[in-house]
């Protein structure tokens, strides 16, 4: 009984090596108390060497179609081959992950600059728009001065109505932030409408803020509200740096406009 088990292990072995991952199915004969007679073993095994023939027969064609032969040296070739195919398809897995990640950088490259391009496009439309306003008051003849222009009258109206005037050309009456802007305004040589008015017992100006105590150049005893009827500021003693007074809203005087850019 030995030496049919032995065979059976070398087919068994033999099968391995050809390694093609077919599964073989082989009845491998066993004493049995039922069959204990030689030529019953020897007719099992005999089929069991049939079936293993038949299989290796049909490993081989395999091998031969798969391109490669079953002797030793045609098998070593074609492991250098698998080899060889591993390292290259290791190789490949390599650049494929190389690949990936150079793909999301570019992403958030993309990414970034499309952001970018979206803040320069906010940008340019900011600065057109500028340009706009530049060009316009340009064409009124208004006078650019550190960052606002400009528009001394040449006629005389009511606060109100001098107000109007400005407004309805985008601007509005000055408003006098620092000393720079007082002297400048201070420069027409005019009694003048600014954009002050009383509101309560406080003093603002027409952007709805309130008078700053650091930025206020009232004349010399002014605002007194002579009268009880001095509700709105204007430019008045011109040659000194404080000289605004306060006056009545239905006075008649030139005004200044002015328009942020
Ligand atoms: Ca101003
Ligand atoms: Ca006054």
């Amino acid at each position: 009984m030995t030496s049919p088990r032995w065979m059976i292990l070398v087919c068994f072995s033999l099968i391995s090596v050809f390694g093609t991952g077919e599964s073989l199915t082989i009845i491998v004969p066993e004493i049995s108390n039922e069959q204990n007679s030689l030529p019953a073993i020897i007719a099992q095994m005999s089929r069991a060497i049939a079936d293993l023939n038949a299989s290796h027969k049909k490993l081989l064609v395999q091998q031969s179609r798969s391109g490669c032969n079953c002797n030793p040296s045609s098998l070593q070739a074609c492991y250098s081959q698998r080899n060889l195919a591993n390292r290259r398809l290791s190789s490949c897995n390599s650049q494929v992950r190389s690949l990936g990640a150079q793909r999301s950088s570019l992403l958030r490259q993309v990414s970034g600059l499309r952001s970018q391009y979206a803040a320069v496009v906010k940008q340019r439309d900011v600065l057109q728009g500028q340009l706009n306003v530049f060009v316009r008051y340009q064409n009124y003849g208004w006078k650019y001065y550190r960052g606002s222009f400009y528009y001394f009258s040449t006629s005389k109206a009511n606060w109100q109505a001098s107000r109007n005037y400005c407004t309805a050309r985008g601007a509005d009456l000055v408003v006098i932030n620092d000393a720079f802007e007082n002297n400048f305004t201070r420069e027409v040589k005019r009694i003048a409408w600014i954009g002050l008015y009383r509101s309560g017992s406080n003093w603002r100006w027409v952007d709805g803020s309130y008078l700053s105590s650091r930025a206020s150049y009232w004349a010399p005893k002014e605002p007194n509200n002579s009268g009880n009827r001095e509700d709105r500021g204007e430019i008045w003693l011109y040659n000194n740096i404080e000289n605004w007074n306060d006056a009545p809203w239905a006075d008649a005087n030139y005004w200044i406009c002015e328009k942020k850019v």
